[in-house]
Formats: structure tokens, C-alpha cells, sequence
């Protein structure tokens, strides 16, 4: 996992629809889109997959699904985002097959820690900064946290939380391979002009 990670989030689209907004952000140079939805029925999150599926695919984008093992393997979609209380790990793996994508988020060392064991294809730092986007987190990282994940952690580093145009270049520079965002593109009025942006900011300190 390298570059720029769109986490969605419907509600902070305003008046863009998601599929819109997702496509802005393929053209602004997203790498990865996560599918993440709370509140919508099962029926509707599979077809919503298989649309942005088929949208992401002329862009060679992945498509992971946010906690929905079900939901990835039914749409086809290319893997999954599991936290700690999502399915486990291997049972995930175990299903999906050896070339999914299945990142775990991390929130203490212990996880940290745990994960080390495990082949995922990535952890993500949950959260670096406090986000009014996810408040039952269980504290924040910091950009120290991140360094010492990067000196321990034998895994690919998606960063989330908190993360935007003015502070994704120290979070490059303290370990992460990736970097996830949810508002700073859902919530933004140019959504492929404000991914195009961060993005340049990733590359340029990963080269
Ligand atoms: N997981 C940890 S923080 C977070 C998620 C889904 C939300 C990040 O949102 P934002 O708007 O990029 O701070
Ligand atoms: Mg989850």
C-alpha cells in the first residue's frame, strides 16, 4: 500500500452524490477507495459496491469494503478493512483467498503487537489525530506513535484520522507508506482538486 486512500463517508458528500464524489477523486489520483457504510441496509450496500466496482475499474483502483467480509466477496470487490471487533483475521482470510486485500486497523501496542503475527496486507494507524469524523476511538497515536509502529511493524502503514492537506507531509515523513482520508476529500468542494493536491504532497516525500 502506497499513496492516497479515500475512506468514504456519504453524509459529508452534501450535495454530490458518493459515486460522483468517488470519481472525482479517481481523477484527482486516489489509489485505493474504501467503501465504508454504518447506516444502509445490506441489499443496498452490495449494489453500491457492485456499481463503484465497475466505476473504479477503467482506474485500476481497488475496491475495499469497510467490515463486510459478505459484502466484499458478493460484489467482488478486491478486499476488506477490518477492525478489532470485525470479523477476525484468519477466519477473513480464510475466505476471501491469498490475493485479497485485508488491512486491520491498529488503536493500542497490544494490537500492534498481535498483528505482527498475522499476513495482513496492511495496518492502519487508528486514529494519528482526534477526528470529529470517528470519536469511539480508543486514544490518538500521534505522529510519535507512528514513528515507533514504523521502527517495530514489519507492515505496510495506512494513516487515518485527522489527516488533510497541511499535515500529510509530517505524517509521510514519521513512517506512513499510505495515507487514509475521509473528509478532506468527501467534505470537499473540488473533491479531485483537493485529492490531486495531497497526493502530490505523498509522492513528493516517498520518492
Ligand atoms: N478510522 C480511524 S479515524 C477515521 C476512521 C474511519 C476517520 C478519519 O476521518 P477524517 O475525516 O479523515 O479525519
Ligand atoms: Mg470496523
Amino acid at each position: 500500500m502506497r499513496g492516497l486512500y479515500l475512506v468514504t463517508d456519504r453524509q459529508l458528500c452534501g450535495k454530490k452524490s458518493l459515486e460522483d464524489m468517488i470519481l472525482q477523486a479517481a481523477k484527482g489520483g486516489v489509489s485505493y477507495v474504501q467503501l465504508r457504510e454504518k447506516e444502509i441496509s445490506t441489499h443496498y450496500f452490495l449494489e453500491e459496491a457492485i456499481t463503484i466496482k465497475r466505476l473504479l475499474k477503467p482506474y485500476k483502483i481497488p475496491l475495499i469494503i469497510n467490515d463486510r467480509v459478505d459484502v466484499a466477496m458478493a460484489s467482488g470487490a478486491d478486499g476488506v478493512h477490518i477492525g478489532q471487533e470485525d470479523m477476525p483475521y484468519k477466519i477473513a482470510r480464510k475466505l476471501l483467498g491469498p490475493k485479497a486485500i485485508i488491512g486491520l486497523s491498529v488503536e493500542t501496542w497490544e494490537d500492534v503487537k498481535i498483528s505482527q503475527k498475522l499476513d495482513v496486507s496492511y495496518i492502519a494507524v487508528s486514529p494519528v489525530f482526534a477526528t470529529p469524523t470517528k470519536t469511539d476511538t480508543k486514544g490518538v497515536w500521534g505522529l510519535e506513535g507512528l514513528t515507533r509502529i514504523k521502527a517495530f511493524s514489519r507492515h505496510s502503514l495506512v494513516a487515518i484520522g485527522g489527516i488533510n492537506e497541511s499535515n500529510v507531509k509530517d505524517v509521510v515523513r514519521a513512517g506512513a507508506h499510505c495515507v487514509a482520508v475521509v473528509s478532506a476529500i468527501c467534505a470537499a468542494s473540488d473533491p479531485e482538486d483537493s485529492s490531486r493536491k495531497i497526493n502530490q504532497i505523498i509522492q513528493s516525500v516517498l520518492e
